[in-house]
């Protein structure tokens, strides 16, 4: 089932702490901090079991504290609802 694309600038408007990601045609970008390692990927684990549940996976990178996300939906070559959906999530799991 694919979603419609709403872009990066309507997902940012629902969103706290999200941007445009930079070098990217339309995705959306966070940097999460965390207190060290442990947390960090803690928060990657939980992340992960939901975007498995929802057929919808990040782009990531993590070092040490730092989880660098990017957000777009491959299926619409852009930014859909599942994004903000999973943009959401993140939030409230870190
Ligand atoms: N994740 C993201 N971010 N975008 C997609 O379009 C996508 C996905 N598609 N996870 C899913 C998996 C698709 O490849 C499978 C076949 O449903």
């Amino acid at each position: 089932m694919s979603r419609p694309r709403i872009g990066a600038a309507a997902a940012i408007a629902q969103l706290d702490g999200w941007s445009a990601a930079p070098d990217h045609k339309d995705a959306i970008a966070k940097t999460f901090k965390f207190a060290d390692f442990n947390a960090a990927f803690g928060f990657m684990t939980r992340v992960a079991l939901m975007a498995d549940k929802l057929d919808h996976h990040p782009e990531w990178f993590n070092v040490y504290n730092r989880v660098e996300v990017l957000l777009t939906t491959h299926d619409a070559d852009g930014v859909t609802e599942l994004d903000v959906q999973l943009a959401k999530f993140m939030d409230s799991a870190a």
